[in-house]
């Protein structure tokens, strides 16, 4: 007979007060709500320690049966990130020029002032690819089945973003569409998907972004029961 595989630990995190827990918590808010998604980066060098810490922070997510079925590719040789650009480009051209993308998206996209090029796949220092792990490997070589895979990665990259924004790093959540081109250019196993593509780098000194803006709590945020309306 299997001995129990449940042996649990005691979990006594710090209980803050009241007080405590309202200052830190918007604290935190109001550096988060200062985020942007970055398309233009500075060259300056990031140290490779930083995008471990950004990396060891995404890999505490929670994950389906604790499976974390992610692995994040860190790339800087120039090389690599120049073929990564053309290969982008060339699917992006596809989709902004060449009909690939139905009209409703051009224009949901517009405001955002995106094109088919993106210089700063190549200029940026680091390339942070995020690849889901569809299924594992037991030790004999055989699938081993993992559960919200999408789910779970999405977690840990919302940490990493949270992560490199809270070291002074910017990033943008890049998704070239399709995606396969980087399973070949970074030689992943069978068993791996692009999830995301991080440019990450401190943002140009004349870097723009888009002018836009979060949506209210009241759009996004029900209560129930709802509050007593003020009469
Ligand atoms: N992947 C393309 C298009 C794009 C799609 C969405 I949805 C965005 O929010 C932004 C861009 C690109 O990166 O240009």
């Amino acid at each position: 007979m299997s001995s129990d595989p449940y042996r649990p630990i005691p979990y006594r995190p710090e209980r803050l007060s009241r007080d405590e827990s309202r200052r830190r918590g918007e604290a935190f808010y109001r550096e988060m709500d200062r985020r942007r998604s970055v398309r233009f980066f500075s060259e300056e060098p990031v140290p490779k320690e930083l995008i471990e810490t950004a990396i060891r922070t995404a890999s505490t997510a929670p994950s389906g049966a604790h499976r974390q079925p992610w692995t994040f590719v860190a790339v800087s040789d120039p090389e690599t990130k120049l073929q990564i650009r053309q290969a982008a480009e060339e699917e992006e051209r596809r989709s902004y020029l060449g009909g690939r993308m139905p009209e409703d998206w051009l224009e949901a996209l517009a405001p955002l002032g995106t094109d088919w090029q993106k210089p700063f796949l190549e200029t940026v220092p680091w390339l942070i690819v995020a690849f889901e792990q569809i299924w594992s490997f037991n030790p004999d070589g055989s699938r081993r089945k993992n559960y919200y895979v999408k789910e779970s990665v999405g977690l840990a990259c919302g940490l990493f973003l949270t992560a490199l924004h809270h070291m002074g790093l910017a990033t943008l959540t890049h998704t070239p569409s399709p995606m396969r081109f980087l399973t070949e250019i970074l030689g992943r196993p069978e068993n791996e998907r692009p999830y995301i593509l991080f440019p990450v780098g401190y943002p140009a000194p004349d870097c723009q972004v888009p002018d836009i803006q979060r949506k209210p709590l009241q759009e996004v945020a029900v209560w129930n029961p709802k509050p007593p309306q003020p009469e």
